[in-house]
């Protein structure tokens, strides 16, 4: 299929180069996984043209900003990634559009900065690596508590999705990992640590107080979707803590917008799709951590849809989730 869009789509800078190069890669294709990530031109369209993607959304590369435990640190070098994306993207508008990287270090400059990049650099919306260190590298602090309620108002009166995406836990808070670091990244712990603070937001009352907010989850939905029916049937008999004054996947179903990135399957999608709804459903690859050949390849042939929903899970629905400028 021809026209694809894809939006959880990295770049790194030399600042951030170094996070996530050991997990993403073995050392024998470090050299190309290296200028994949830092390439905002030439070499990403030519695959980008190879494949059918006609627009991509690039965003920073996991953990990101969300790893820099001085704040006035985070808050500078999250301006100096999203003034280099406004650059790239900037010299291919037709092609390429920009998720800005946010200090949630500080809830009002993360506001602010989402602000500047949307209203003066015409960025698409925020995606942000999962939850924030501060100050201590045993640090993680989740955007469900109170003293980023102002920051999500800011989010919802500018009107733009935020993606929620993965990063690893902290060493100090995996003891249950010990001993299969495999486990703890994109093989199971990204989708354990996103998909519990997804569900942090959805049983906060977040989405009773910004009923307008979107949020974007990868991988097919990290998992929840296959869970969601049981929680709230567990929840039902023990809704210990819960916020929400609805249950839980009323809020899931309506504020979340799931993408195939790195999840080429077709068991996942029906089953992303069969609970969602193929509204909320769109095409993404997640390179250069995936192929775009591979996440294309499968996305082209699934028969898991019809011809007329591939254009819109891979094409229509972002034009509207993200008002493109595109036919
Ligand atoms: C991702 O961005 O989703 C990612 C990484 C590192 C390894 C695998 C992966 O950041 O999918
Ligand atoms: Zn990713």
């Amino acid at each position: 299929m021809r026209g694809k869009i894809a939006f959880e789509e990295h770049i790194a800078i030399k600042e951030t180069m170094e996070q996530t190069r050991s997990f993403a890669t073995d050392s024998v294709r470090m050299n190309q996984f290296d200028r994949q990530i830092l390439d905002v031109g030439d070499g990403r369209l030519e695959i980008m043209d190879k494949t059918g993607i006609e627009f991509a959304i690039l965003s920073l590369n996991a953990p990101g900003i969300q790893a820099i435990l001085d704040t006035r640190q985070a808050i500078d070098l999250a301006k100096k990634a999203n003034d280099h994306i406004a650059e790239a993207t900037a010299r291919h508008p037709d092609r390429l559009g920009a998720f800005a990287a946010l200090p949630m270090q500080d809830p009002d400059a993360a506001a602010e900065e989402l602000r500047r990049c949307v209203e003066q650099l015409a960025f698409k919306g925020a995606l942000v690596n999962g939850f924030t260190q501060r100050d201590r590298a045993d640090s993680a602090i989740y955007y469900d508590l109170p003293e980023y309620r102002d920051f999500w108002a800011q989010v919802a009166d500018l009107d733009v999705p935020f993606y929620l995406h993965p990063r690893m836990q902290i060493p100090a808070q995996a003891k249950n990992y010990e001993g299969h670091p495999w486990l703890m990244s994109a093989p199971w712990g990204f989708a354990v640590e996103t998909s519990i603070h997804a569900l942090r937001l959805c049983g906060s009352g977040l989405f009773d107080d910004y009923p307008t907010l979107k949020i974007c989850v990868g991988h097919l939905g990290e998992n929840i979707p296959f869970g969601l029916w049981r929680i709230d049937a567990r929840m039902r008999f023990s809704p210990r803590g819960y916020r929400g004054k609805r249950p839980l996947g009323d809020y899931f179903r309506k504020h979340f917008h799931i993408t195939t990135s790195g999840n080429f399957n077709d068991p996942a999608f029906k089953c992303t799709l069969e609970v969602l709804g193929k509204d909320k459903v769109y095409f993404s690859a997640d390179y250069p951590f995936e192929n775009m050949e591979d996440a294309a390849a499968w996305y082209d042939s699934t028969t898991t849809v019809s011809e007329q929903d591939r254009l819109q899970i891979g094409r229509t629905n972002a034009i509207r989730l993200f008002r493109l400028d595109l036919e």
